[in-house]
């Protein structure tokens, strides 16, 4: 389940002015710009489908907004049509809790304790002095992306697909500050905070944990710099988690603590949410087994055009989009229609494991219609893209293959 402040249904003007009262950062003239500024169609089922549009949103270009306070902003998919790589300002934002309008770099400790040898409070000049610097092209994106185009609808942000995006995150290995402190023999995991809290009473603190095999990778990250900017504070400034091929709920924003269990984690969003059913399950289904999210699986979008776009007839037909492997590198990706492969894409520059990758493929000739036609990703060990929807309660990790309509003309 979701934490359960999410906005759900249709955002108002009265709402939006009321989700803005008293915070700086959403002045009700913004709230008015929203309106005015446009809307977008996510094309979400059985449910409100109509998004305000707004480039007015502090530090962000034009997003999608689906809630102002905690924000939750949504990537129009045109961003994805430009490039590989999400501009900052561009990024979709996500908050579970309120978080914090103003952060100072000069004061911000992140305590090293739990199973350590000798718990530490590290600096942002201790933390950056802690190893090699490195940077690490990794795709940031919500378990829940997508989960507004489950049918039947389930609860939780209705997100299109744009709560996603890749970025080049910098920073140290999260194993290099560990060895600050120590690690203890008997570890079994690493679990991190950041400066945010609940905005209810006796609601559980946004904490995640990730197993002691993956918080040692060489490429999991405790990371200051996002497309060689300092990390904006919608995205975590001044530190975050990064855990390339995992779904961002790990990616612990505004990091304050890191502490090293050694025990299950009982925590809140690590055993009792952010999970899937460990099996397939119908939506009648009521009593199943869960599994935590962690790795992404493979996905693919056709950026170049819209649901509904008129092509022409008669013509050649060249379609563009990104593709992604997950926590696996992408072996290929297809085309394909109503009746299965319609033809093999191209793929662009490998620009690392955990990138996007531009595909394209052109159609000699359109003689008719393109109905459902979609795009399916597959990784070297084998997982592709399922024809038919992973459905949960909770619609996380999404990766059927998404279609559209084309019109010939
Ligand atoms: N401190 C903190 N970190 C957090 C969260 C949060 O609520 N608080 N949300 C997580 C979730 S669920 C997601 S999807 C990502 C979103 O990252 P972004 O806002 O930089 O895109 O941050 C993660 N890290
Ligand atoms: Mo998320």
């Amino acid at each position: 389940m979701t934490s359960g402040n999410d906005a759900s249904g249709k955002l108002t003007r009265r709402a939006l002015i009321a989700g803005a009262g008293g915070v700086a950062l959403t002045a009700p003239v913004l709230a008015q710009k929203l309106i005015r500024e446009g809307v977008i169609d996510l094309g979400l089922p059985g449910g409100p489908s109509e998004r305000p549009l707004t480039p007015s949103f502090p530090g962000k270009g034009e997003m999608i907004v689906q809630r102002i306070r905690p924000p939750l902003l949504e990537t129009p998919m045109s961003v994805f049509n430009e490039g590989t790589i999400t501009p900052n300002d561009r990024m979709f934002v996500r908050w579970n809790w309120d978080m914090p309008t103003s952060v100072k770099a000069a004061a911000h400790r992140v305590a090293v304790g739990g199973a350590v040898k000798a718990p530490v409070s590290l600096t942002l000049d201790d933390i950056a002095s802690a190893g090699e610097h490195i940077e690490v092209t990794a795709i940031n994106q919500c378990a829940g992306n997508g989960r507004g185009l489950s049918d039947p609808r389930v609860t939780g942000t209705q997100w299109g697909n744009g709560a996603m995006g890749c970025a080049r995150w910098s920073g140290v290995r999260l194993k290099d500050v560990l060895a600050k402190a120590g690690v203890d023999a008997g570890a079994t995991r690493v679990r991190f905070a950041g400066l945010d809290v609940p905005l209810t009473d006796g609601a559980p603190q946004f904490i995640k944990s990730i197993p002691m095999d993956i918080a040692m990778r060489d490429d999991v990250l405790v990371a200051w710099g996002m497309n060689g900017e300092p990390l904006p504070l919608l995205h975590g400034y001044p530190l975050r988690i990064v855990v390339p091929g995992w779904f961002s709920t790990y990616w612990v924003k505004m990091l304050s603590t890191i502490e090293v269990l050694t025990s299950e984690d009982d925590s809140y969003y690590v055993a009792k949410s952010y999970r899937v059913p460990a099996a397939p399950i119908t939506p009648e289904d009521k009593d199943f087994d869960t599994v935590a999210i962690t790795a992404m699986p493979p996905r693919a979008f056709i950026t170049s055009h819209a649901d509904g776009a008129v092509v022409a007839r008669g013509k050649p037909l060249t379609l563009r989009g990104i593709a992604m492997g997950g926590d696996a590198a992408l072996a290929r990706v297809d085309l394909v229609g109503e009746d299965g492969l319609l033809l093999p894409c191209k793929l662009g520059p490998d620009e690392g494991l955990f990138a996007y990758r531009e595909w394209t493929v052109t159609i000699p000739n359109v003689a008719a219609d393109l109905p459902n036609i979609g795009v399916r990703a597959a990784t070297i060990t084998g997982a592709v893209q399922p024809d038919k929807l992973n459905w949960n309660p909770s619609g996380y990790a999404r990766n059927v293959i998404e279609r559209i309509t084309l019109r010939a003309s």
